[in-house]
Parts: structure tokens; sequence; C-alpha cells
């Protein structure tokens, strides 16, 4: 039996077998994966690779695209050289290409599209961001879905919220709050503001985890003062949230085991580490950490505790507003900035003006179509890798399990630079991986996992220079000032951000009047875009909402990074909507 790990930027990073002709199932044995695969893996062999490199439009081998690549590097400026990495594939070896552009002193783009405002406030709280698994939610009575979607990004958590009482905070009636207790449809960016209500309402009912302040937290007092300066009814309209909603949710939770399963739909704001800080607060008055059942869980760091083999010192730019203007070389690997970088019109416009794009990728994408140089990846099936998840504690190996056909690995074209350039090689790359694992790697019950999950997270202490957790003391909000609806990015079930297939449409509210198919115009400080309609009823009537991946999802999306992280920030805007004649 051959098995390797699902590479996608996923929770779940599942365990498959591999049969014969390549074809991928879910391994029955492994706890989380549980037998079976999302409807990315199950199809994707049907997805069309690129299968030649090609150079301004005409097909090339590949070792004329690696010399034409070494050319190129060498013609323009490491200082006007831009290395631009995406999360297409998360595997540790993905990374070994930074290894050859700090080398060069090229700039690199730093910072996240994702999930980084979020766990800057996680680790300013807990010192370390930990995964809470499917194995520990399994054990909780009561789940409050914040922000995250399962059904749709984390199809492995669904067998344990079987049997929860669950409570769902989204703005969209999600298909999980149709088997809700309790749905709150907050208003955009209202979660800070409902954390420190549910806090405020908590200490006031005298239910507070009163043991586990004292000897598990650094600043519970001044956490109290503060939240002394914000008036109930204040909080609760900036949530849009009523006092017997809050009533009802102390209710449901009282007494029980409790797990918060944060997403990244309540950071995607300029205050997005706060937000986080916010929920964990509330976490931490609970009581939630280190016990069984309890918890609050984002994305997860991976990587901790793990050695980082591609950790490397270079100039940097953030990357959620990278002007690419300044750059004449621009590479881009496993990502489509063209699609999922906010504010498309600035992005197009950077790219335009560079004098070479290389897309170094597995699929053709708005990206790709712009590149001089492209350059096809091998399949994670074509290449050596190892997976560590950002949702539970399994480390997934990932052999090379067939010969490429078409691509090259990160790996070769790295060494191939390094060579290129006179610089010193990596060292074999079966040895990096067996590093990786064994810096922090264990087995338990027949399966390698972290180590830094032997025990339930934060059991021992937490991370912080004081061991304790710390609450926050503030934070700076910022209004959205102008009129419009809220345009609200989630995720789709078919596509994996821009990869697979994508759904185009602007969902409106049914109170609008529109009927399917109907054309709009958007419009926002950042672009303007016409968009086909469908008209739902999950959405609040201030709610309008494009999937990651739509054509133009991005037109609108404001040229801003979050506060701490450097971290994209899809929804600081609100957009105008004009019916087309
Ligand atoms: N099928 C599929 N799975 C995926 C992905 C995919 O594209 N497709 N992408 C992967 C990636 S890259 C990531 S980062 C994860 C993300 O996983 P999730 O965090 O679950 O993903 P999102 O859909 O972005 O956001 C979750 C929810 O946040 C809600 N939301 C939006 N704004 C707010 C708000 O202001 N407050 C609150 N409380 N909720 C809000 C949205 O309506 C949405 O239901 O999923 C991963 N899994
Ligand atoms: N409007 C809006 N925009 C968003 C989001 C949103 O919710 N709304 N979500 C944001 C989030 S959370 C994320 S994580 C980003 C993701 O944004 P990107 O990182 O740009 O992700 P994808 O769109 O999945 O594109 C990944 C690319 O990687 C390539 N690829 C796949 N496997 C490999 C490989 O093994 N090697 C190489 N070299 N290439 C490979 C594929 O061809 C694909 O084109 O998008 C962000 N953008
Ligand atoms: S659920 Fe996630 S990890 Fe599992 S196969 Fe699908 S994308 Fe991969
Ligand atoms: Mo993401």
């Amino acid at each position: 039996m051959r098995l390797t790990t699902c590479p996608l930027d996923c929770f779940d990073g599942c365990s498959i077998v591999v049969g014969e002709n390549l074809k991928l199932k879910g391994n029955k044995a492994h706890p989380i994966t549980q037998g079976y695969l999302c409807h990315h893996l199950n199809h994707y062999h049907q997805f069309e690779r690129i299968e030649e490199p090609r150079y301004l439009g005409q097909s090339i081998s590949m070792d004329e695209a690696l010399k034409i690549l070494v050319e190129k590097l060498q013609g323009h400026a490491p200082s006007k050289t831009l290395y631009f990495k995406g999360s297409g594939n998360l595997g540790v070896m993905q990374s070994a290409s930074k290894r050859f552009f700090a080398e060069h002193h090229a700039i690199l783009a730093s910072g996240s599209l994702c999930d980084e405002a979020g766990d800057v406030g996680i680790c300013e709280g807990r010192g370390a961001n930990l995964a809470l698994s499917p194995l520990h939610v399994k054990e909780a009575e009561v789940v409050i879905l914040w922000g995250r979607n399962p059904s749709v990004t984390n199809s492995h958590m669904l067998p344990s919220l079987k049997g929860k009482t669950l409570i769902v905070i989204d703005p969209v009636k999600i298909e999980l709050a149709n088997h809700a207790a309790l749905h709150f449809s907050i208003k955009p960016k209202g979660d800070l503001f409902l954390a420190l209500a549910l806090a405020k309402a908590l200490l006031h009912v005298n239910k507070e985890d009163k043991a586990f302040l004292q000897e598990r937290t650094l600043n519970f007092e001044a956490f109290r003062e503060f939240l002394e300066g914000f008036s109930q009814e204040e909080l609760l309209l900036k949530a849009d949230v009523s006092t017997s909603q809050i009533e009802q949710f102390l209710e449901l939770i009282h007494g029980k085991k409790v797990c918060i399963l944060a997403g990244v739909g309540v950071q995607k704001y300029r205050f997005g580490h706060s937000v986080l800080r916010s929920i964990d607060a509330l976490g931490a008055l609970l009581g939630l950490f280190g016990k069984e059942g309890c918890g609050v869980g984002y994305l997860s760091n991976s990587g901790f505790g793990f050695y980082a083999p591609f950790k490397v010192k270079a100039q940097t730019e953030p990357l959620p507003i990278v002007d690419f203007s300044k750059f004449e070389l621009v590479f881009i690997q496993g990502g489509n900035p063209l699609s999922q970088m906010p504010s498309t019109l600035n992005v197009r416009e950077g790219i335009e003006k560079a004098s070479c794009v290389v897309y170094f990728g597995l699929h053709e994408n708005e990206t790709s179509q712009k590149a001089h140089l492209v350059i096809p990846a091998c399949s994670f099936l074509e290449k050596e890798d190892v997976k560590l998840s950002y949702g539970h504690p399994f480390i997934g190996r990932m052999p090379k399990l067939v010969e490429s056909k078409m691509g090259v690995s990160e790996y070769a074209l790295t060494q191939t630079l390094l060579k290129a350039f006179g610089y010193t090689p990596l060292e074999e790359e079966k040895t990096i991986i067996e590093v990786v694992i064994d810096s922090n790697g264990v087995q338990k019950e027949g399966f390698l996992i972290s180590k830094s999950y032997e025990d339930l997270p934060y059991a021992k202490g937490f991370y912080t220079p004081s061991g304790r957790f710390e609450f926050l003391e503030s934070f700076e909000e910022e209004p959205l000032m102008d009129e419009g609806f809220y345009l609200i990015s989630a995720k789709q079930n078919r596509s994996l951000n821009s990869q697979f297939i994508t759904d185009d449409y602007l969902y409106v509210p049914k109170s609008l009047g529109l009927e399917q198919e109907d054309r709009v115009l958007l419009s926002s400080a950042y672009g303007s875009c016409e968009y086909a309609v469908m008209p739902c009823e999950e959405l609040r009537d201030d709610c309008l909402l494009l999937y990651s991946g739509a054509k133009n999802g991005n037109v609108l999306t404001p040229h801003l990074m979050s506060q701490k992280g450097e971290c994209a920030v899809y929804q600081e805007v609100k957009v105008r909507l004009d019916k087309k004649k």
C-alpha cells in the first residue's frame, strides 16, 4: 500500500492511499481522514495541468526554461527581483526556493493573504498558536463555530460535531446554522464587540473560572477594568446581537465542555489580531485551555516546534500590498495573485510594468496568462515532501511515487539556480525531510505526530514569557465610514481558492428583489466591476458575498494590510450596488 498526504491548503491534511493508475482514496486507518477525501482530491486528475514550459507564448523545453530563468536572474539586479510564494501546496519542501532567492539578495514578499492577523493575536495572548484537532473536539459538549465553516473548509471535523450543541456566529446562515441551537447572524466586523459583550455578561453573573484566572492568567484585573470602559448596549449594537441571545448563549454553555472553532472570517479586518485576542479572552474567562474537550482553535502554526530548514534572512516587502511595479523580475510560485490578492486593479497595473514575470505552478490561471515565462511544477505525487497540518498534530509523509512527465520540483529548480550562481547546494532532499520530522516528531499509537501535542494544548503552560495567558487591554478600532453593503468573501466547496471549479456569482440578499443572472455594477474605493447575481436567503440584508476564487473577486477589495501580521484584509471595505439597465 502506498501512502501520501494531501498537499492542499486545508485544515484536514488527509492521508491518502494511492492505488493503481494513481487512484486516490482516503486512508481508512487514519484517525482524521477516516477513509474519505473531498471533491478536490476525488477529482484531482481531471484538472488540466500545464504540460509544457513556455516563453513569450512559445513552447520550449524544461532545459531552455531553466536557462532563460538563470539569464533573467543574471540580467536584473537582485534588488529589482521579487520572490512571491502562494499557498497552492503547503509541503515543507515548497519553501526550498526561498533559500536561493535569499542568498541572491532578492526581495521576498512576506506576510500572508490568509490567517496571519489572527495568528499574531493568538501568539500575543498564548505565546504559540496550537491546533484543536477533530479528536480533541470530539470530547466537547458544545462547539461554537465562530467565522468558520467546517462543512466547506474542514469536512473532517464534521464527525466530531455530531450530536453536539452547536452555536454559530456568522453573518451568513451557513449549512451548520440549520442544525445549531443558536445562530448569531452577526454584523460583519462585530466579533470583537460580541466577545467583549459575552465576557462582560459572564462576569456580571459571576460565572467566570476563578481558579483558572488566578493560577493561569497574568493580567485579569486589568482586563476587567478595560471591559468596564464599554457599555453593554454599545457593544451589542456594534455586533447587532440582542440581550436575550447573550442570555441564551450563557445558558447553553453553562457547566459544559466548550470548544470554540474560529476561522479566518473574523479577522479579515485591519484589527484582526485584536479580534482573535478578544475571542481568546472569552476562552480564558471560561477556563477553556489545557482541558479535555475544551479549547479555542484557529488555523494553527503547523511548523510549531519543528526545525525550519528554509528559514532565511532577507529584505522583505509586505505581500498583501506589494507594489509589483517596483520590480523588473517577478518570480511567482504556487500562487495566483491576479485573482487572489486584494485590489486586482493595482496588482494588474504593477504586474504589467514588470519586464519579466515568471509563473511556476501546476495550472493555468489569471497569473500564468500574463507571465512571460511559465514553468510547470511537479504535482505532489511526483516529488519528495512532508506536510505538517494546521488543523491537527499528525505528520504526513509525501514520498515521490511517480516520475513527472512535465514538471520540475521546487527542490530541483532551486538546486539548478544555486549551482548556476555558484552558491552552496542544498542537502539531499530526503535528509532535509528526515531532519524536520526528527526535530519534533514522535510515534503515537502507530502514527507520527508532533511532540507539541503529547499533552493537551497549553496543559503544561502557555508559551508567553510569563508562562501565563495574557489578556488584551486595548485595541484600535477603525470604523468603516463608507455607505453601502459589506462584501463577504468566503470559501466554496468545489474550489480551493482559485484552483479547481470556481463559482463566479455575486450572492445578494433576496430582499433586494433581484433575479438570478441580473447584472449589477459594484463599486468601492478600489475599483468597480460588473457581476451576475444569485439571490440567496442565507445573507443579512446589509451583506453581499463573493466566493474566494470568483472571477473578479478582488476588484473591489482593499489595498491595505492588517495592523499586525502583514495580512490581507479583504472585508475592510463597503461597496455600492447599481443595477444595470
Ligand atoms: N473547500 C474549500 N476548503 C478550503 C478552502 C477553499 O477555498 N475551499 N480554503 C482553505 C483556506 S486557504 C483557508 S484559510 C481555510 C479557511 O477556512 P474558514 O475560516 O472556515 O473559511 P471562510 O469561508 O473564509 O470563512 C469562514 C466563515 O466566516 C464568515 N465570516 C465572514 N465575515 C465574518 C465576520 O465578520 N464575522 C464572523 N463571525 N464571520 C464572518 C463567512 O461567512 C464564512 O462562513 O479554508 C481552507 N479550506
Ligand atoms: N476575495 C478573496 N480573496 C482571497 C481569499 C478570500 O477568502 N476572498 N482568501 C485568501 C486566502 S485565505 C488564501 S490562502 C489565498 C490563496 O491564494 P493563492 O495562494 O494564490 O492560492 P490558489 O488560488 O489556490 O493558487 C495556488 C496556485 O498554486 C499552484 N500550485 C498547486 N500546487 C503546486 C505545487 O506543488 N507547486 C507549485 N509551484 N505550484 C502549485 C496552482 O497551479 C495554483 O495556481 O487567497 C486569498 N484570497
Ligand atoms: S479535505 Fe482538505 S486535506 Fe482532505 S483531501 Fe480535501 S483538500 Fe485535501
Ligand atoms: Mo487561506
